[in-house]
C-alpha cells in the first residue's frame, strides 16, 4: 500500500485524516493491539507508532507486529531517533525537527536510520517537524528552541523552509499532553503558505470541540495519543473526534 497516497486521497474526499498515535512504552503489545483495534473501529485512519523514551528495539517490533495481527488501517513510524525505525511497519514518517538546537535531531539520526529504511523497504513520508510551546518531553528531548504560541510567523518560515526543502508534509507539534495545540491563528497562517503540501496538527487534542477548530483553521490531519491512553472507551471517544473532523 502506498501510506502517503492513502492518507492524501482521504484528506481529499473525506476532508480530514485522523491518526491514532500509540507510544510503545505506554503499554505491553497485546494492549496496545486492543487499543489500535479500537480506534480503527472508531474510524481513525491510521496508527502511528513511536515516542521520546523507551520506545526502541523488541519492544517497537512487538507492538507493530501485534497491531498489524489485529488491524487493516496502516502504521507508521513516528521516530524520536535511528532507534525509533522497525522492519513492521508500513511507512515511516521520515522527519527533521527543524527548530532543534541539536545537530542529531535534524540530520544525524535520520542519516543513522536512513540504511535501515532502505533495506527494510519501508515506504517514507517527508515531514518538516515544528515543536511550539510548551513542547513537553519531546521538546525537551529533542532540544527544541520552541516556537512562542503567539508567533505564527516564526511558524510559517519554518513550514516554508520545509516546503523548500521538499518535505510533503509540516507538523506542529505542541506536544504530547499539552493543555492546548497550536493556536487557529498559526494553524490559518501555515497552512496559507503551505497550500496543497499537507499539515498535521498534534499535541493537546482531547476532545472534538478542540479538533474541529484545527480543522477549520486548516489542519488536513489530525493526531490525537493522550487521550487513547485515558478513556476506557477507545472506539467511542475516537468516533466522537472522527465524526468532528471528517467532511469540516
Ligand atoms: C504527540 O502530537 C502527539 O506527539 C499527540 O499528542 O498525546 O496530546 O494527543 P497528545
Amino acid at each position: 500500500m502506498q501510506v502517503e497516497k492513502y492518507l492524501n486521497d482521504i484528506s481529499k474526499n473525506q476532508g480530514t485524516v485522523h491518526l491514532t498515535l500509540i507510544d510503545p512504552a505506554s503499554q505491553s503489545p497485546d494492549e496496545a493491539a486492543e487499543i489500535a483495534f479500537a480506534a480503527a473501529n472508531g474510524g481513525s485512519d491510521a496508527i502511528m507508532v513511536g515516542g521520546s523514551i523507551e520506545a526502541g528495539g523488541a519492544l517497537l517490533d512487538q507492538t507493530l507486529i501485534k497491531i498489524r495481527e489485529k488491524t487493516s488501517i496502516p502504521t507508521i513510524l513516528f521516530p524520536a531517533n535511528a532507534g525509533g525505525v522497525s522492519a513492521y511497519s508500513d511507512a515511516i514518517f521520515f522527519m527533521s525537527l527543524l527548530n532543534s538546537r541539536d545537530i542529531n535531531y535534524i540530520t544525524t539520526n535520520q542519516a543513522m536510520g536512513a540504511p535501515l529504511v532502505y533495506k527494510f523497504g519501508i515506504e517514507s513520508i517527508s515531514m518538516a517537524y515544528l515543536i511550539i510551546e510548551p513542547g513537553g518531553t519531546v521538546g525537551w528531548v529533542g532540544d527544541a528552541k520552541l516556537i512562542p504560541k503567539n508567533k505564527p510567523e516564526i511558524a510559517v518560515s519554518y513550514s516554508l523552509a520545509g516546503k523548500y526543502l521538499g518535505m510533503h508534509y509540516t507538523y506542529l507539534e505542541a506536544g504530547s499532553g499539552a493543555d492546548e495545540p497550536a493556536s487557529p491563528e498559526m494553524i490559518k497562517a501555515v497552512k496559507k503558505v503551505l497550500g496543497d503540501n499537507k499539515l498535521i496538527v498534534g499535541g493537546g487534542i482531547r476532545d472534538p470541540e478542540t479538533a474541529r477548530v484545527c480543522v477549520k483553521a486548516g489542519a488536513d490531519m489530525i493526531v490525537t495519543g493522550t487521550v487513547v491512553e485515558e478513556t476506557s472507551d477507545v472506539a467511542a471517544k475516537i468516533e466522537e473526534i472522527v465524526s468532528a473532523i471528517k467532511n469540516e
